[in-house]
């Protein structure tokens, strides 16, 4: 017998959707800035952003750390009744938090819909049942889904990796796994699918054959190329970067480790990236600097919006809280033409003290009216050619004369050195000018309105 949840209220201290007030508005359950329906540009800021909600750090967790207990006032996941019930109930919340904060779309792990069963059978037919549920949600509120994953990182089975396990059983079990997650993606109107590589890396080069574990990871990646296609999924396929954490060493530790090696793998055009801020910051990178890299090459898919902290060595997932970081990066995804079929996913959770159910929408408020303010200041930025008219006019002499010679292959070294020779070139260097740029965009992040 199941039980009827869909009536159930989880939120009822707010009782109104979220709604745009504008900069003025006092009330803290209210946007300042995100307005889904502004223009900017050619699009609206909700095509711009495409925000979603992580279904784990918000309904699947409980404040738990290494140290401690939950904390997190979460009733849709206390009861020890059917763990099927338990998952109803918490899709439930979640919905009607969705909905409420008017978020347009969500991202998944299968094992945050859908608990384990004791077989592999059991497991898929409960991910089916919960797939049945989210539809019937999805329907209702006209929320959908970002993209999903499947979690190839918390049991026991996965602790030497799932493609990169020295256990070619293990590696069986994680494509089963990863096949039917697929699958439900696809069903649920999916725009993405996520790769990230939980425990693909090392923690000692004492038992582990890197090489052949990056062959089997690439072999891994083009099975489930096979499989989008085989199925007819149109969405894009992500992976997205991490340095360490979990593992010492994880395989896919930034962009442009990640670029090279889809490349070297042959599959540079079916994949691309899920950006994270705070794995940009593991790696020993700005944000902005992994976004410009993915750009650069064609191959931003989207974003995980959080942030660290800067005294952390660790990944605390926070909500995004500054505009001037954001601004900067939302330069880039514009240059880039936009995040495509992907979006700004809050890959961020609530800080273990922030115990009430309303914490969720005040750190998801937050989040959203600095990731749009971020865009407004961006937008203007690009629209009046602020950095790239300054980064042109730099390396305008590349444009003719000398430097397209040199960049077009017709000089040699030789060739420079002769004409070093004869003629005494220029060699006095010109103004970087970065503080004037901070400046530049300190206004437009000050005057935007
Ligand atoms: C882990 C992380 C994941 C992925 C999805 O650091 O970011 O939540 O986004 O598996
Ligand atoms: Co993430």
């Amino acid at each position: 017998m199941t039980t009827d949840f869909s009536s159930q209220e989880f939120f009822a201290d707010v009782t109104e959707p979220i709604r745009y007030e504008g900069p003025d508005s006092d009330n803290p359950l209210a946007f300042r800035w995100y307005d889904a329906d502004r223009m900017v540009g050619e699009r609206t800021m909700a095509d711009h952003l495409r925000f979603a909600v992580a279904y784990w750090h918000s309904f699947a967790s409980d404040g738990s750390d290494q140290f401690g207990v939950g904390t997190w006032d979460r009733p849709w996941l206390s009861g020890d009744g059917d763990p099927m019930d338990a998952a109803r109930r918490k899709m439930t919340a979640a919905f009607e938090f969705f909905e409420k904060l008017g978020a347009p779309y969500f991202c998944f792990h299968d094992l945050d819909i859908a608990p384990e069963g004791t077989t592999f059978a059991e497991t898929c037919s409960n991910l089916d049942a919960m797939a049945d549920e989210a539809e019937a949600h999805m329907e209702r509120t006209g929320v959908k889904l970002l993209w999903g994953t499947a979690n190839l990182f918390s049991m026991p089975r996965f602790a030497a990796g799932a493609a990169t396990n020295p256990d070619p059983e293990l590696f069986a079990r994680a494509a089963a796994q990863v096949k039917h997650c697929m699958d439900v993606t696809h069903r649920l109107g999916g725009e993405n699918y996520v790769l990230w590589g939980g425990r693909e890396g090392y923690d000692t080069i004492l038992n582990t054959d890197m090489a052949r574990e990056l062959d089997q990871l690439a072999r891994f990646l083009h099975m489930v190329v096979d499989h989008k296609h085989s199925i007819g999924f149109d969405g894009t396929i992500l992976i997205e970067p991490k340095p360490h954490e979990p593992t010492k060493h994880q395989y896919d530790h930034d962009s442009q480790t990640i670029i090279g090696f889809l490349r070297k793998y042959d599959l540079a055009d079916e994949v691309k990236l899920n950006i994270e801020v705070n794995h940009a910051t593991l790696a020993g990178h700005d944000f902005v600097h992994e976004i410009a890299v993915a750009v650069d090459e064609g191959m931003l898919g989207s974003v995980d919006a959080n942030r660290g902290d800067p005294r952390l060595g660790w990944d605390t997932d926070q909500f995004p809280n500054s505009v001037d970081e954001m601004a900067l990066a939302m330069h880039e995804i514009l240059r880039g033409g936009g995040l495509g079929t992907g979006g700004l996913n809050f890959d961020a959770k609530l800080r273990r003290q922030s115990v009430d159910r309303t914490d969720l929408f005040h750190a998801h408020i937050g989040g959203m009216d600095v990731m749009a303010r971020a865009l407004l200041a961006a937008h203007a930025m690009l629209a009046d050619g602020a950095l790239t008219g300054a980064k042109a006019r730099r390396y305008a002499a590349w444009d003719g004369g000398l430097g397209r010679e040199i960049m077009a292959g017709a000089k040699s070294l030789s060739d420079l050195h002769d004409l070093t020779m004869r003629e005494q070139l220029p060699e006095a260097p010109v103004s970087g000018g970065q503080e004037a740029l901070e400046n530049l965009v300190n206004r437009y992040v000050e005057r935007v309105r």
